[in-house]
């Protein structure tokens, strides 16, 4: 996704902004609300979602909000109060938390990035920033930065990570590693923000989908056979059972699908 050769492949929604470099999903205003949603389902197996965001704003510590989501989901376009979009989704979201709304646990700093796989049933938590349904954090010092902050999605035999670059060391640093994570094919990536009486500017440089390939052994092949609701193993382990109501590997680019400005032609028709 870059600006200029985002509108055949992606839609805007709410407030978001084509700017000449950068998406902006939420201006540094009160209550508004923004996303881009790609439009073709992804049917890839293996995948990596790299975003290069800009988190900035007049707000002092903490006195900024809300952050943003990474999105794959069933649930495309449908605004909502989880950082601008849909509650109870179906699929993975990401979410770059930058105000921190549960006051009793102090331990945590904000901005934190967790994850959460829903399978329709769970409600994000807002009041305690996603706590009972998080898969895994961490900190991450992303606003007002001089340098660029990226964050990577990486999807590969079921095991979801994600690494963030954020230092302006171009290092990659993990934050969340899951396995087990079982997404269906065929949803949907996007981005979507809010603010509420607090704000940011919330600014999506680029959103770039590579095609991860990887070899299978035939139990992996077995084991990781296409589910068609979001499913985490040992998810007992993670979430508490109240809330639900009901290894080595090689990969090589194939691709990349590109959604920002200046991105020039690069192989978007594909994702
Ligand atoms: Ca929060």
């Amino acid at each position: 996704l870059k600006p200029h050769n985002y509108s055949g492949l992606w839609d805007l929604l709410g407030n978001a902004m084509v700017m000449t470099q950068f998406i902006r999903l939420t201006p540094d205003v009160q209550s508004k609300q923004g996303a881009v949603w790609n439009r073709v389902p992804c049917y890839l197996r293996d995948w990596e979602m790299q975003v290069h965001f800009k988190i900035h704003g007049q707000g002092k510590k903490n006195l900024n909000g809300d952050g943003f989501a990474i999105w794959y989901t069933k649930d495309r376009m449908q605004p909502g109060p989880v950082f601008g979009s849909k509650d109870n989704f179906l699929g993975l979201g990401v979410f770059v938390d930058t105000y921190p709304n549960e006051e009793k646990q102090q331990e945590r700093v904000f901005p934190y990035i967790s994850a959460m796989v829903n399978n329709g049933s769970l409600t994000y938590d807002h009041d305690r920033d996603g706590r009972p349904t998080e898969l895994g954090g961490c900190t991450a010092m992303v606003r007002n930065l001089n340098h660029d902050t990226f964050l990577v999605i990486r999807y590969v035999k079921r095991r979801l990570t994600v690494l963030i670059d954020i230092d302006g060391k171009h290092e990659w640093r993990d934050c969340i590693d899951v396995p087990g994570v079982r997404l269906p094919r065929g949803y949907y990536f996007g981005t979507s923000s809010v603010t509420g009486d607090l704000s940011d500017n919330h600014d999506i440089i680029s959103l770039k989908l590579y095609q991860l390939t990887v070899e299978r052994t035939p139990e992996e092949e077995k084991r990781d056979r296409e589910v068609f609701l979001p499913v985490v193993d040992n998810l007992s382990t993670k979430v508490p059972k109240a809330l639900i109501k009901h290894e080595g590997w090689s990969l090589f680019l194939l691709f990349s699908c590109s959604i920002l400005p200046g991105a020039g032609s690069g192989g978007s028709g594909l994702c």
